[in-house]
């Protein structure tokens, strides 16, 4: 979706664009808002990030970086969890007003944000991951309908994603739909149904947002650019069916320096620790 410069200039959203929004994650299983951040403030965080990763991959070469055969299954993909620092926790990522709005219409205002990380698909993989979810089954077999969303991803891409650079591929409109029970182990291969099925490129320049379901099926290809391709992710979720134990750790300084909101949003998380050095 295209947001009006009167929107982008004004940090909120229209009613009836949160609403199209909602509808087309509910529908199709996600949104995307295009070119929404600043081109400085996403070369800033690339920057950063790139100073994180380069060190990253140096020193755990052997066990995550091998050329030869690549790593996880020559997907040369890789999630790198974020320290609970700027540049990346500014509010315009973990608290963008755009995505706010979002939430609260679909997930309700009391919703936490639970994880964050990047996904980063890197020079010289061969092949793409396999199709999946971000989710299991809730209730396994005992549970033969679809349920209400109870997570949303959030990427932000910090270069352009084009068809050369390893883009997320994904299986819109109706995957993240099905019955509780086919997001389990037992169902049938989605790898093998999803060949067979209609699958998008998820192109968006640097600085749009994606906003998915995390039910609907995608996965990461190969990068056939000489430059990483990376994605901020995160997940939000209603309080009551996020992770009970926090997995993000914010020292108690950080966290009184965030807005209301984010504070909020962040509450149930390990406040008071300080912030984890990257891993994956
Ligand atoms: O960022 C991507 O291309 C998708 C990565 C992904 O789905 C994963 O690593 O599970």
């Amino acid at each position: 979706m295209q947001i009006s410069p009167s929107e982008l200039d004004s940090g909120r959203l229209l009613p009836e664009t949160i609403e199209l929004a909602a509808n087309l994650i509910e529908v199709n299983g996600y949104v995307i808002f295009e070119k929404v951040l600043p081109q400085e403030m996403i070369e800033r965080i690339h920057r950063r990030y790139l100073e994180i990763l380069e060190p990253y991959l140096e020193a755990h070469y052997e066990e995550v970086y091998n050329p030869g055969n690549g790593f996880n299954d020559g997907t040369n993909h890789i999630r790198l969890y974020l320290p609970f620092e700027m540049p990346f926790i500014d509010e315009s990522i973990i608290a963008h007003p755009f995505v706010t709005a979002v939430l609260d219409r679909l997930l309700g205002e009391d919703c936490v944000l639970h994880y964050l990380a990047t996904n980063t698909s890197l020079p010289g993989g061969r092949n793409s991951q396999p199709v999946h979810a971000d989710t299991g089954s809730h209730f396994g077999d005992r549970c033969a309908f679809n349920l209400p969303i109870s997570n949303l991803v959030v990427n932000f891409p910090l270069v352009d994603t084009t068809e050369e650079n390893g883009p997320m591929e994904i299986w819109p409109g109706g995957t993240h739909l099905l019955p509780d029970y086919r997001y389990g182990p037992k169902s049938y291969s989605k790898t093998k149904l999803a060949e067979h099925m209609h699958a998008v490129k998820a192109l968006m320049p640097a600085g749009s947002i994606m906003i998915r379901d995390d039910r609907m099926w995608h996965r990461g290809t190969p990068n056939r650019s000489d430059r990483p391709r990376p994605n901020i992710a995160m997940i939000y979720a209603p309080a009551p069916n996020a992770p009970r134990a926090g997995s993000i750790h914010i020292p108690r300084e950080t966290y009184d320096s965030l807005s209301e909101r984010a504070r909020r949003l962040l509450r149930m998380e390990k406040i008071g620790f300080p912030a984890t050095a990257p891993s994956h």
